[in-house]
């Protein structure tokens, strides 16, 4: 019998991608998993599934049979955007661990902000002692944009350690722990309150600059702001005007526009940004290789295709 053949498809160092085909090779021995480069014409037509990390979504193109395509990132906005009405299902990586790396993080750049700690560093270079107030987290009103996989992770996560959350999403939902909004209205209601925000939306034509000035303007002054999901949800001309202005305290960026951030972007030099290259929640390999294991396993034994992104929503 013939082996299906899965192509590994990403701009990782090649080092990273040889380790995840070996893990993925150990897991689904009957399959023949390899690197895209590596695949003829011939094999490529015949591919009905491939697996991608960040891929150039261009590269897909000459997979002429995939039915769906599994990815080991959980953002899959590249790919939505990039390939025009694509043939083939988008499937993301959904990752319980994953969701609570990202849930970690969120809470520790939540205190880095609540503790004052870019203060502090500040001080530090100006053998400055200074010694600032610290407030109860049940008065620190943390707003958690996005409660997908990853925003309702980090908003339980927050109201465990006793933070006011509030959170926002498409669809208005109901938690134990924390009120939630919807809608634009919704969204200026959430703002207008936070000490700290916290973006974990996906970026679609909605999201797309949807922190400008306006938004700024509705921040309480001083308050936080922390991105975690991609860069483009925030205009970045605003956002320098709104920490100048003091509107904004301070802001925790993981994602940029262009990464590796340019070593001459503006950003880098301002104090009150904290920059972060993109480690607020990488991918786990063995985590991830389980779930994509049972994944493919699933569908060359019973036909079943994992939940796929709504292309129609972008997310
Ligand atoms: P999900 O798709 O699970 O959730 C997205 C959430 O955003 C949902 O709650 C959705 O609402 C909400 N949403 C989408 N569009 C809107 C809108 N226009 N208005 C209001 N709410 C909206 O995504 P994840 O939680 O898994 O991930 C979020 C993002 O995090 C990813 O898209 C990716 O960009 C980023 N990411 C970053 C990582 C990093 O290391 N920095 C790692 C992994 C992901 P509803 O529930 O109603 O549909
Ligand atoms: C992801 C990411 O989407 O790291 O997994 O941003």
């Amino acid at each position: 019998m013939t082996k299906n053949i899965i192509p590994f498809i990403s701009e990782l160092p090649l080092t990273e991608q040889v380790q995840w085909i070996e893990r993925l090779t150990q897991l689904l021995p009957n399959i023949e998993i390899v690197l895209e480069s590596s695949i003829g014409d011939l094999d490529k037509s015949h591919c009905k599934v491939a697996i991608v990390a960040n891929p150039n979504p261009k590269i897909l193109m000459h997979y002429s049979s995939l039915v769906w395509i599994q990815s080991v990132w959980a953002g899959v906005e590249r790919l939505v955007t990039e390939i025009e009405n694509p043939s083939f299902d988008i499937v993301r990586l959904v990752d319980p661990c994953l969701a609570q790396t990202m849930a970690d993080a969120v809470v520790a750049w939540s205190y880095y902000l609540h503790r004052d700690m870019p203060v502090y560093k500040s001080q530090q270079n100006n053998q400055n002692w200074q010694q600032h107030n610290v407030s109860l987290t049940s008065d620190c009103t943390i707003g958690v944009l996005g409660l997908g996989k990853l925003g309702l992770a980090s908003a339980k996560k927050l109201a465990l350690n006793n933070f006011n959350v509030i959170g926002w999403s498409q669809n208005k939902k109901s938690s134990e722990n924390f009120k939630c909004y919807s809608g634009v209205e919704g969204l200026k209601t959430v703002v207008s309150q936070c000490n700290i925000v916290v973006i974990l939306l996906p970026l679609t034509n909605e999201t797309y600059g949807l922190f400008n000035s306006s938004l700024f303007s509705l921040m309480k002054s001083d308050a936080g702001l922390i991105n975690f999901a991609r860069g483009n949800i925030i205009n970045n001309d605003d956002l320098l005007t709104a920490l100048k202005s003091k509107k904004l305290s301070h802001a925790v960026l993981d994602v940029f526009d262009k990464e590796p951030l340019p070593k001459d972007d503006r950003l880098w030099q301002n104090a009150n940004i904290t920059i972060l290259p993109h480690i607020s929640a990488p991918t786990n390999k063995e985590t991830a290789c389980q779930i994509v294991k049972s994944n493919i396993d699933n569908y060359f034994i019973s036909g079943n295709i994992p939940s796929a992104v709504d292309l129609k929503k972008g997310y």
